[in-house]
């Protein structure tokens, strides 16, 4: 298990320690992936390393060798064909919480929906 920074007041922190409630998609000793509680679209998830840190340059670099691979399973299992990945640092980036977060964003299209084989009845 490794060590890793926390803040007592960080939301993201709080889901980490089970504080908050989430829906977790994903989680290894150093990162946790949930749904984000306000999607952009559906499967909208969030992946964050446990370090608490502000902006990418306040996380050791070992905290984010996970996230882009994770971040890529994820977009993979959700089925969707176009998605994006993103990650805001700072105010004028538009990032809202505080702690390192990527995030990934299915893209529907009408045609094809999430591109999602469901289950023949
Ligand atoms: O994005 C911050 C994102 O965090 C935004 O899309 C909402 C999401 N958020 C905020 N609180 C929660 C909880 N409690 N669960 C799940 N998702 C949450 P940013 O890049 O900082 O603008």
């Amino acid at each position: 298990m490794s060590t890793f920074k926390m803040a007592a007041n960080c939301i993201f922190c709080k889901i980490i320690k089970g504080d908050i409630p989430s829906m977790k998609v994903f989680e290894s000793d150093k990162t946790l992936a949930f749904l984000d509680i306000n999607p952009l679209s559906y499967g909208h998830t969030l992946i964050i390393p446990k370090h608490h840190g502000a902006k990418l340059t306040d996380i050791p670099e070992e905290h984010l060798t996970e996230l882009l691979p994770i971040a890529s399973r994820i977009a993979k299992a959700s089925g969707a064909a176009n998605y994006n990945i993103l990650q805001n640092n700072g105010r004028l980036a538009h990032q809202e919480v505080d702690h390192v977060h990527l995030h990934m964003i299915p893209k529907p299209n009408e045609q094809e929906g999430l591109g999602i084989q469901w289950p023949q009845q």
